[in-house]
């Protein structure tokens, strides 16, 4: 068999196992240039006709042909192969599925606590006072000393809370009550004062049902000439109303404070069993709130008020308590779980 013949053999059986072994249509296009274009293989053998004899030319020449025709049929063949799997590859790639069901977008709303406390502004804007709002990391002047706790005093002991590393560590802390905004709003402005603070405050609790470590209180202070006891008992008697409805009662229950004298228990009856005694409210038929009461002269004296022309009275209650009786959650926790079946519920 002549050279060529066996070139011819050759070349068909290396094209034709590299066109079987091309993985994508771009590969196969370069390895047509190489085989069957014009620069290509068997172009060089077809060129190399001239210089052979009239038979071996016809015997050549008829070979080639075959092999050609031969290569360009495997090469349509898989080209169509593999413009059929990366058509395929591309729709999987980007099918859109339509028949998947997408649920609308969630929308979220104020957490309880949050709408508890707009709720309790809203009652006290329209009695007529204003809300403010104070610092959560505190100094122990406004956190205690002001308020008629001196260093020592036993009733701190009560109002353990975190200290923050700020300065004199013993002195900046994180508030354990709102009752440190009545200080900052005596010491900025004059009476008459009709204000509410409503925020966080932190103690060193071990949460249960009824405590937290970190929750809310609603502050009140009010300083005019010649106000009594008896305003306090009317304004939380008119605020409980408000917020609670017709049919609540409420009491004042004497209590103590540094900051107030007298003192009392703000206590509303229990609304679970409507003052009959349940486990709720230990069987008392009541609910402590809040505590309130005359601001103290000393407190007056601490931020320059005259306690000869000017009295007043403060309270302060807790916002999740507050939540707590009118949505009958019996477990203050839950309110910091972010328990979507929860918090869905208000
Ligand atoms: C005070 O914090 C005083 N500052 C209230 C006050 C203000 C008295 C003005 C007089 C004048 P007390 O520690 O009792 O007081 O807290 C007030 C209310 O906050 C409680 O009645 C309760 O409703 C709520 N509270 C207290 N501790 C917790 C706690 N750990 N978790 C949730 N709520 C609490």
């Amino acid at each position: 068999m002549s050279e060529q013949l066996v070139e011819l053999d050759e070349l068909r059986a290396r094209f034709a196992a590299q066109f079987a072994a091309a993985t994508s249509s771009s590969e196969l296009e370069v390895l047509e240039r190489e085989a069957l274009a014009k620069g290509g293989a068997l172009a060089a053998v077809s060129r190399g006709l001239g210089a052979l004899g009239p038979d071996q030319r016809k015997e050549v020449g008829a070979h080639l042909h075959e092999v050609r025709t031969e290569l360009t049929g495997m090469l349509r063949e898989r080209r169509e192969d593999l413009l059929r799997r990366e058509r395929t590859a591309r729709l999987e790639a980007e099918r859109i599925d339509l028949t998947e069901v997408v649920g609308a977008p969630t929308v979220g709303h104020e957490h309880l606590v949050t709408r508890t406390q707009r709720e309790l502004e809203d009652v006290f804007l329209g009695m007529g006072f204003s809300v403010v709002e104070g610092p959560e990391v505190e100094d122990d002047w406004h956190n205690f000393e002001a308020l008629n706790f001196p260093p020592g005093h036993p009733a701190r002991s009560s109002w353990d809370t975190f200290h923050v590393s700020l300065g004199d560590c013993d002195d900046v802390l994180l508030r354990t009550h709102t009752s440190p905004v009545q200080v900052r709003t005596m010491e900025s402005q004059r009476p008459p004062i009709y204000v509410v603070a409503p925020g966080q405050v932190y103690r060193r609790e071990t949460p249960d049902a009824r405590h937290l470590a970190v929750f809310h209180q609603i502050e009140g202070l009010v300083v005019d000439r010649g106000i009594t006891f008896g305003d306090l008992a009317g304004c939380v008697d008119t605020f409980t109303q408000a917020y609670f409805g017709e049919g609540i009662h409420a009491r004042l229950r004497p209590g103590f404070f540094p900051f107030t004298e007298p003192s009392a228990e703000l206590e509303v009856v229990c609304l679970f069993c409507r003052g009959e005694g349940c486990r709720t409210c230990s069987r008392t038929g009541w609910i402590e709130l809040g505590g309130c009461g005359m601001v103290d002269p000393n407190v007056f004296a601490a931020v320059g008020i005259d306690p000869e022309e000017y009295t007043g009275f403060a309270f302060g209650f807790g916002i999740e308590r507050f939540a707590q009786l009118r949505h009958d959650i019996n477990d203050m926790r839950v309110m910091l779980d972010n328990d979507v079946r929860f918090l869905s519920q208000f």
